[in-house]
């Protein structure tokens, strides 16, 4: 059997761009008829299209302030009908149902007008689109004989099947236009879930749950990646509907080659570790651990500290900035060291910079326009699961931290404490950070035994340490979690180490103190632990 032309057509397009030019191309190749609500058949004659307006065609006028235009049996029954039905034709025919072939909508604009910072509550219902969502799905149920539009990026090519099909579609592009109208309702619905979720107060006026008893998800394809983490895995970027303006997602790639799976991975990592500090910083990040870290009363001072700390490691690194890139910096990376970089990513950069940048093709400069809270929550998958948590946080301050040991640091021991504090958080557990003069100058990552992690990051700190031609002195040390022996204790006692930031809590904190005195080392309680796998 032939199919069917497309002889009705129903729009009703919040997003009217393009759709004058799609309607007249029906109208004039295919000679289809156009139904459409208000505002849209308006467009529609400004632009000389000949339209049937809603109300004409359900003999219904649209009312309740818009609330019910299109939620007539006129409209469902036209879309829902089985062709193939004899009792459908008959009990269409008998209630003057013509047949619709296409639905052309798109939806009032709820994330847009949530995201606004002064939406109000009934605003944002008003936004909540039923009869649109609803064509959508009755059109999609009957994609056997109906086509669905929901995108204006998907004019032309339906244009352009109907010209290969002598002013039909075919069922193949259909069943794509199918899947895709239920996609876009989906995502609609979670939008609003999540949003009215996020309204909810319980009576002493908190969000009474973070983690509901379903979670839909809502995320709009960013791009393909040319493969994930290995070349035989396809990959892609997705962006959540709700993500921060100026979170890693929303960056705007300035400079260089398409960013792969593995930069993404690794530049979150490297945001998520710079944005922790407020002062001018730098991380520079591999195979997600910070091998240079460092603060610094300008970001280029920040950037020198954060690269002495282990150059070595640092080629083919990501370098996140807290603060605009000045031309200075470029150069130090790009001139002086000839460092190889991956991917840069900050806030903002001088046009001076970025001119400079350009000259590197391959170069990715990330700008986010901002630095943002961190989201709030974050997630990841396992065998069949997901797993949501509360993003770390480094809270605790120099005013908080619990002196256990006989001596108590110096001044400028609390001063590396602190700041190996916030950087140990993101090396990977088990982790430990060697701090030195605003510098995290050795890490040892991902070890499943304490003490291996500190003796690789007393040896990375001693060569940096040879490096930059300083005895290896006075250096303090991070733990991201508790000593549960006086080893490790013993061991960076033996490698310069004289003092101590750790959560305190082990069965054995006794010991390990009387380690720490022993050795004349000063030992900080953060009372809080920072694991990060
Ligand atoms: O308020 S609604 O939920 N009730 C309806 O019956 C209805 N029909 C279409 N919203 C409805 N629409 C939506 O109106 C469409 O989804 C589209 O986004 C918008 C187009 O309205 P206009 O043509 O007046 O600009």
């Amino acid at each position: 059997m032939a199919e069917r032309k497309i002889q009705k057509a129903l729009v009703s397009v919040t997003d009217k761009s393009g759709v004058a030019q799609f309607c007249r191309a029906l109208h004039d190749t295919y000679g289809t008829q156009i139904i459409s609500t208000g505002g849209t058949a308006k467009v529609l004659e400004e632009a000389g299209v000949p339209v049937t307006e809603i109300s004409e065609y359900t003999g219904f006028p649209e009312m309740m302030g818009g609330r019910v235009k299109t939620l007539h049996p006129k409209v469902h029954g036209g879309l829902l009908a089985r062709r193939d039905s004899a009792e459908h034709m008959e009990e269409a025919a008998a209630h003057d149902i013509p047949m619709i072939d296409l639905v052309c909508v798109n939806l009032y604009e709820f994330e847009k007008t949530v995201a606004k910072p002064d939406v109000t509550f009934a605003d944002a219902v008003e936004h909540i689109d039923i009869g649109g969502p609803s064509m959508l799905r009755s059109a999609a149920k009957n994609a056997q004989s109906v086509t669905v539009v929901c995108d204006p990026a998907d004019y032309g090519r339906i244009l352009d099947d109907m010209a290969a099909h002598d002013g039909a579609t075919s069922l193949e592009l259909r069943r794509q236009l199918q899947v895709k109208a239920y996609t876009t309702t989906a995502a609609y619905d979670t939008a609003i879930s999540n949003w009215l979720a996020g309204q909810l107060i319980d009576a002493e006026g908190a969000v009474p749950t973070q983690f509901p008893e379903r979670l839909t998800l809502a995320y709009t394809k960013q791009q393909d990646l040319r493969y994930g983490e290995n070349p035989h895995q396809a990959a892609a970027f997705y962006r959540d509907a709700n993500a921060a303006p100026h979170s890693l997602a929303c960056a705007t790639q300035l400079n260089g080659k398409p960013l792969s799976y593995n930069n993404l991975l690794d530049t979150d990592a490297a945001w998520s570790a710079v944005r922790e500090f407020d002062e001018p910083a730098c991380i520079i990040l591999k195979h997600q651990n910070p091998c240079g870290s460092a603060v610094a009363a300008n970001v280029t001072e920040a950037y020198d500290k954060a690269y002495a700390c282990d150059p070595v490691s640092a080629f083919g690194g990501i370098i996140a900035c807290n603060r605009e890139v000045p031309l200075e910096l470029v150069e130090h990376f790009a001139d002086v060291n000839k460092q190889f970089v991956e991917v840069l990513i900050a806030p903002s950069f001088t046009p001076e910079a970025l001119e400079r940048l350009s000259r590197r093709k391959n170069l990715r400069v990330l700008a986010t326009g901002g630095v943002d809270a961190p989201a709030a929550q974050e997630m990841r998958t396992v065998d069949g699961g997901l797993l949501v948590q509360d993003v770390d946080h480094v809270t605790e301050k120099p005013a908080d931290y619990q002196v256990v040991t006989r001596r108590a640091p110096t001044a400028q021991e609390l001063h590396d404490l602190e700041f190996g504090w916030k950087v140990v958080k993101t090396v990977k557990s088990n982790a430990i950070l060697i701090a030195k003069d605003d510098a995290g100058i050795g890490m040892g990552p991902g070890q499943p035994n304490r003490v291996d992690s500190a003796i690789i990051a007393c040896d990375r700190a001693h060569k940096a340490c040879e490096r930059m031609g300083v005895a290896p002195e006075n250096l303090a040390a991070a733990s991201d979690a508790f000593f549960p022996f006086r080893d490790d204790v013993d061991e960076l006692a033996a490698r310069g180490v004289t003092a101590i930031i750790q959560p305190g809590g082990s069965v054995r904190d006794e010991e390990v103190i009387a380690a720490c005195d022993e050795h004349n080392i000063a030992m900080v309680f953060t009372g809080r632990r920072h694991f990060r796998h």
